[in-house]
């Protein structure tokens, strides 16, 4: 309580642990009580709403530059139901030097594992807010969250609306694409790499459990069959598998099961003709060695089709939102290839090992477009 009475510029570190613990409402409360801004893990996405106005974005390798920011600039954290792995904190010797740090986690063998922490409570989470809550004094940080608002700055739009105008589909545009057609209500799964990080930064999840990702296991082929178990466990769901070319073909024989058993998830194929994530670690730190990373993939329409399932192919951006509506529209499972840009990246990027606030930054495309108006 003291940590907390002091503070003048807390972060809420909000992971997974949330959600398992079901502590959604208490951390909601939580935050507004103290007005402190709430940055989410991979796997916290949807334990706070992303449009509360406090919820400031993901964290970490592939999170927003200003929460980045924000927390290494931060005088408390408050860390509930996270771990502290390498890809949220970068360089631990670095990270966060100027905050105490309250950790809740309901396991033990977090405590002080990666970060040393100054109030260490294993609990489970939604009992131990419950009990934060009735003794937590209201709290006001409008000078820290103005500022942390003004960090955003032209990033608030990010890259999405400067991307070259050279005729290219934009993985990003496909997946902000597809949240807008699906309202942000559909349950996405998503396999491993660049796609991956795309979703967390371009699908907006306001509720838990909507985003399945297989987070720090890093499981390639994980999407399709996750994503044939979320719809067999929520068959009211919209489910989308949201994939690259190369995870989908460890698994694509899953299609079958699919189209067995008559169960319906769409499925996005960011198809970049690489193993993207890795692609782009070689282009960043390999001076460009694309070494087992270009991928000759099957042509995956006919495979769906071979499965007695639609395929669809949308090459230019104008073409998703009506591929994206015949896939919603259709009965059985649906296959999509998006021939996207093959050498394009995820930004802002924190290099392994490089300190927090080290990002690299999207280069400003010569060629900019406006591209916010809604091509829908
Ligand atoms: C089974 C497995 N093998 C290797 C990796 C390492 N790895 C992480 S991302 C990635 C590339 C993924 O490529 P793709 O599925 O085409 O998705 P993209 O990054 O292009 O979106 C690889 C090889 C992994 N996570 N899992």
């Amino acid at each position: 309580m003291d940590l907390i009475k002091a503070a003048k510029r807390p972060v809420i570190l909000a992971g997974q642990g949330i959600i398992q613990s079901g502590a959604m409402d208490e951390v909601q409360k939580f935050a507004e009580r103290i007005n402190a801004p709430v940055a989410l893990t991979l796997l916290g996405l949807g334990a706070l709403p992303a449009s509360h106005h406090l919820n400031i974005g993901m964290m970490g390798m592939h999170g927003e530059a200003w929460v980045n920011h924000a927390i290494q600039e931060a005088d408390l954290l408050l860390a509930f139901g996270m771990r502290f792995d390498d890809r949220v904190t970068g360089n631990i010797k670095t990270y966060a030097l100027n905050a105490k740090k309250i950790h809740i986690d309901i396991d033990p063998s977090e405590m002080n594992k990666n970060v040393k922490v100054d109030a260490g409570i294993v609990a489970d989470l939604r009992e131990a807010l419950k009990d934060l809550l009735d003794v937590v004094e209201p709290k006001e940080h409008s000078q820290w969250l103005k500022y942390i608002g003004s960090m955003k700055g032209d990033s608030a739009v990010r890259d999405i609306q400067t991307l070259p105008d050279n005729g290219h589909l934009y993985a990003p545009h496909v997946i902000n694409d597809i949240w807008r057609l699906t309202e942000g209500k559909a349950i996405v799964v998503t396999d491993v790499g660049q796609h991956q990080m795309w979703e967390a930064q371009y699908y907006h999840h306001e509720t838990p459990r909507t985003l399945i990702t297989s987070g720090g296991l890093g499981t390639m082929g994980f999407g399709l069959p996750a994503a044939i178990g979320a719809k067999m466990a929520k068959p009211d769901a919209e489910v989308w598998a949201i994939v690259g070319d190369g995870g989908f073909q460890m698994t694509q024989a899953e299609l079958t099961t699919a189209a067995q058993e008559g169960i319906k998830v769409n499925v996005a194929i960011i198809n970049n003709g690489y193993l993207g994530m890795v692609r782009q670690w070689q282009e960043f730190f390999y001076e460009r060695r694309y070494a087992a990373t270009p991928l000759r993939s099957p042509d995956f329409v006919k495979i769906a089709e071979a499965h007695g399932l639609l395929g669809l192919r949308a090459e230019k951006r104008p073409e998703v939102g009506d591929v994206v509506r015949q896939a919603r529209d259709a009965e059985g499972t649906v296959v999509i290839d998006f021939r996207v840009e093959q050498e394009d990246s995820v930004y802002p990027m924190v290099p392994a090992g490089a300190d927090l606030d080290a990002m690299i930054r999207r280069p400003q495309p010569s060629v900019l477009v406006e591209t916010g108006a809604d091509p829908i």
